[in-house]
């Protein structure tokens, strides 16, 4: 394939590379994308009655439990060869800076040296209250719809929410500013597995593109993302990404 070629050269001249991925890198490990056709988690929830802090407010038990739900689906899957290839080019390239979108642990479980978690992460509990991290708790067995009551701060003893960002809520400032100077900075940025949709997040292809990067997008669909792109890889992560690096 011409394209892969292309994209293989680019990638390897490049100096400065950022990965940018969403959760259709972890689709091979087994872990559900959030808007994929039948597959998708808000296919089957109301991400306004489980991804917002109004959700939390109301019912504490149901987000909490859902949350440990995908945790303990986490802890079962391991990483992919995607997630091997960006590590790889990680070490190939050592000015390279993955920022996922993704709460899962499968980059670090790959070995990739400190992604940036715009959405956060479902390993960093904290108090809902008074921000304090929180311990993780033990794994559960995994049941979608059990609701749990969160457990309770050590120091103010308000409910533990999960660290991961909802919906109307802002991102981790310095993972967006670092984010946002790595897309600015880079000569070649990898966007792979997302739907490009949730913003501020898929701002950063394109800051990337109006500095002058080239940008390659994996994705076994069209995204909005497309016409940022300078090379569209149609296929699945686990499969285009060792290609890529072969
Ligand atoms: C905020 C975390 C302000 C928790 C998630 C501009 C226009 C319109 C709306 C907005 C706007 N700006 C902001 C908004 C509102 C909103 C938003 O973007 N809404 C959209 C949906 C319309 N944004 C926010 O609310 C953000 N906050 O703006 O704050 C603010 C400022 C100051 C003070 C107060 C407030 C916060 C957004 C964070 C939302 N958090 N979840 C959790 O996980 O439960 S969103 C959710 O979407 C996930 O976290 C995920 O990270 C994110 C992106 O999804 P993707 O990763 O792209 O996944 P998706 O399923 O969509 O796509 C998967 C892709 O993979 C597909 O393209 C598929 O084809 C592909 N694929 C499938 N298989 C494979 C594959 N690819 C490769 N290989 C495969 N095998
Ligand atoms: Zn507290």
């Amino acid at each position: 394939m011409d394209d892969l070629h292309t994209a293989a050269g680019a990638l390897a001249a490049a100096r400065r590379v950022v990965v940018f991925t969403g959760a259709g890198i972890s689709a091979e490990s087994g872990v559900p994308t959030f808007r994929d056709a039948l597959t998708g988690l808000w296919e089957r929830f109301d991400a306004q009655s489980l991804a917002t802090p109004q959700a939390f407010q109301d019912d504490p038990d149901l987000v909490w439990g859902w949350y440990e739900w995908r945790r303990s689906l986490i802890q079962r899957v391991s990483p992919n060869p995607g997630h091997a290839a960006v590590t790889t080019i990680q070490n190939r390239a050592p000015r390279t800076t993955v920022i996922t979108q993704n709460v899962d642990d499968l980059h670090e479980r790959a070995g990739s040296t400190d992604p940036i978690h715009l959405h956060g992460s479902l390993f960093a509990p904290r108090c809902a209250s008074c921000a304090r991290p929180a311990e993780i708790p033990e794994a559960i067995e995994p049941d979608e719809g059990r609701r749990l009551p969160p457990p309770r701060c050590r120091a103010c003893a308000a409910p533990i929410r999960p660290g991961v960002v909802w919906f109307g809520e802002p991102l981790p400032e310095e993972a967006l500013e670092t984010a946002v100077q790595e897309a600015t900075d880079c000569d070649l940025l990898l966007t792979i597995g997302t739907s490009g949709l949730v913003y501020p997040a898929a701002e950063i292809p394109k800051v990337a593109t109006m500095f002058g990067a080239t940008v390659i997008q994996i994705n076994p669909q069209p995204t909005p993302l497309d016409p940022t792109a300078t090379v569209n890889l149609h296929g699945p992560a686990a499969e285009i990404l060792p290609a890529l690096v072969e």
